[in-house]
């Protein structure tokens, strides 16, 4: 029957080189390999066995094998969804996993494992003939890594690891090597941190203690950074207020690296105030009712629409932030707070 299928030439080329007639052997790429996407790889296995370890597998699409050494690699992309890891590479044969009838996984084709298992047929068990166990730990997806930096030998699979590094605008701590862990987890070595932080506070809901005329908390992150206080409108706190605080919600939590406070400029008449900037303290909080860690300091005094840069040099973790100070009035023209994403 297979025989009408498949033209005869490929049978007497096949034939003799592997002794049997399974239909995936017409769809063999000879001479080629597809590069870095490995899940596993075992050393003396048959190309059929490695064809079947490839069906048993739910994320395996693809398998690399080199004959000489009767090495199979099972690959979790194929040269369709990974064209650029297609390469030539003599010894080696590629095949895909959609060109084997499944039924050569035996009772392993009807199995429900999930997409990090693979099925491992059960010879003696009455109630089932099939168990899943874990294969991989699927691929690393952590924020700022960079895959394309991963060796020729690295794989997801149980036990294995991979080489990995930080992506463009990230800066990288330590060593880069991910580990596959016998639990289906990555354990990680490395840490991607945005190079250039973010401004986190422009229109998010801000308040302060008390409120000088119509001068809301919200003028401070407004976008607007005029810092005339008339016509500007920067956020001013009220008369008396001798402990006066101005704070934001980001609205999720975040690493905070720097505040940045646009001081108050020269108004129409003349006043100079700017020296009411001092003593600036800035904390940072997980919930609106604890914002105490310390993030930084400003002793001042502040000059006309000077931009105060406070460093955060603990970069704390925090969702609030809290400019507070114990002398009467906080005007603040424009906040900035610069920070990552966790
Ligand atoms: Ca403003």
């Amino acid at each position: 029957m297979l025989i009408f299928r498949y033209p005869w030439f490929i049978y007497s080329f096949l034939v003799p080189c592997y002794g049997s007639l399974k239909p995936g052997f017409s769809q063999l790429q000879r001479g080629h390999r597809l590069d870095r996407k490995l899940i596993q790889s075992f050393t003396e296995l048959s190309f059929l066995d490695c064809v079947i370890e490839c069906l048993v597998t739910p994320r395996c699409k693809s398998v690399n094998y080199f004959k000489g050494a009767n090495f199979c690699e099972l690959s979790y992309e194929n040269k369709t969804t990974a064209e650029t890891m297609y390469m030539d590479n003599a010894g080696w044969v590629y095949s895909e996993k959609e060109h084997w009838p499944k039924g050569l996984a035996g009772a392993c084709s009807n199995s429900n494992c999930k997409l990090n298992e693979t099925c491992k047929h059960k010879r003696y068990s009455e109630d089932k003939f099939f168990e899943c166990v874990l294969s991989d730990c699927g691929i690393p997806d952590q924020k700022g890594i960079d895959l394309n930096t991963t060796r020729r030998e690295d794989a997801i699979g149980i036990h294995r690891r991979i080489h990995a590094s930080c992506a463009g605008g990230y800066s990288q701590s330590g060593s880069g090597r991910l580990i596959c862990q016998s639990n289906g987890e990555w354990k990680y070595d490395i840490v991607c941190e945005v190079t250039v932080p973010l401004e986190l506070a422009f229109g998010k809901p801000a308040e302060q203690s008390s409120t000088y005329l119509t001068h809301g908390a919200e003028f401070a992150v407004d976008g607007n950074r005029g810092t005339d206080l008339i016509l500007d409108n920067c956020a001013h706190t009220g008369d008396g207020d001798t402990n006066p605080w101005w704070m934001v919600d980001l609205q999720a939590v975040y690493s905070i690296k720097s505040v940045r406070i646009l001081n108050r400029g020269m108004d129409e008449y003349g006043t100079d105030v700017s020296f009411r900037l001092r003593d600036v303290t800035v904390t940072v909080g997980l919930t609106e009712s604890d914002v105490n860690t310390p993030c930084g300091f400003f002793a001042g005094p502040g000059t006309l629409s000077q931009l105060v840069v406070i460093d955060c040099p603990t970069s704390p973790q925090g969702r609030f932030v809290k400019i507070s100070k114990t002398t009467e009035y906080l005007t603040l023209c424009e906040v900035d707070v610069l920070g990552f994403s966790l």
